[in-house]
């Protein structure tokens, strides 16, 4: 049976989870932490999670595992059906990923790991995040799902992200900074009913210590 592999407090893992549970799609977890071993590597190029393991053949970068999981199981699609409504929906999801998470994973060291970043890091991510937030806003719908009416993987993606986006850009930047970046509460409260996103916010809060712990060897 396909694995997905990583650590339940990944937002990119999260993402491909909550696809694969809303396709009903069988799969197992493996608990990996991101490594550079050559073993990890030969699984995960760049020591990355999430990955895909298919019988041994491994797949990375979440967004390539969205892809493989709508052509390999089309019987429940979650992109919407016309072909410019569906690259709407890609591209919504790769406006949060390159110009705001991105950008804000700058600021994660200082926002969740005790870390300190340079002032450098941070005027570049204020400003990436400042210019991501305005495309953001011209793009995303709340209708009431982020891309439209329907529930897609872009839902996937901005539910565990933008919180996280959120959270970082704030602690290191400022209330300020945020304004644009925080999702409507009305839109989490939504997503937070779906009994998948429920398990999956479980079991990153029981994963949190974990990973901390984790984070402290490294
Ligand atoms: N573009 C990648 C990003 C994945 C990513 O950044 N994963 C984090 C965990 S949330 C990770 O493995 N970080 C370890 C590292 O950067 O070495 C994807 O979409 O899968």
């Amino acid at each position: 049976m396909m694995k997905l592999c990583g650590f339940p407090v990944s937002n990119y893992y999260n993402k491909v989870k909550l696809a694969l549970l809303e396709k009903d799609i069988a799969f197992q977890e493996e608990k990996v932490f991101p490594a550079q071993s050559e073993a990890f590597l030969a699984r995960s190029p760049m020591g990355k999670v999430p990955f895909l393991d298919i019988g041994g053949q491994s797949i990375a970068e979440s967004q390539v595992l969205i892809e493989y999981l709508e052509d390999a199981y089309p019987a429940l699609p979650l992109y919407p059906s016309d072909p410019i409504q569906r690259a709407k929906c890609r591209e919504l999801i790769q406006f949060i990923e390159l110009h705001l998470e991105l950008p804000a994973r700058t600021l994660y060291s200082q926002a969740f790991f005790g870390g300190k970043v340079s002032d450098e890091t941070r005027a570049r991510a204020a400003d990436a995040l400042k210019r991501g937030a305005s495309a953001f806003g011209r793009l995303v719908k709340f209708a009431p799902y982020v891309a439209g009416t329907t529930f897609t993987y872009a839902d996937c993606a901005a539910y565990f992200h933008l919180p996280v986006i959120a959270r970082a850009s704030k602690a290191v930047l400022g209330e300020d900074a945020i304004a644009d970046l925080a999702p409507p509460r009305a839109y989490l409260d939504m997503m937070k009913q779906r009994p998948h996103v429920q398990r999956i916010d479980a079991e990153r809060t029981a994963g949190a210590q974990e990973f901390m712990e984790y984070v402290s060897k490294r």
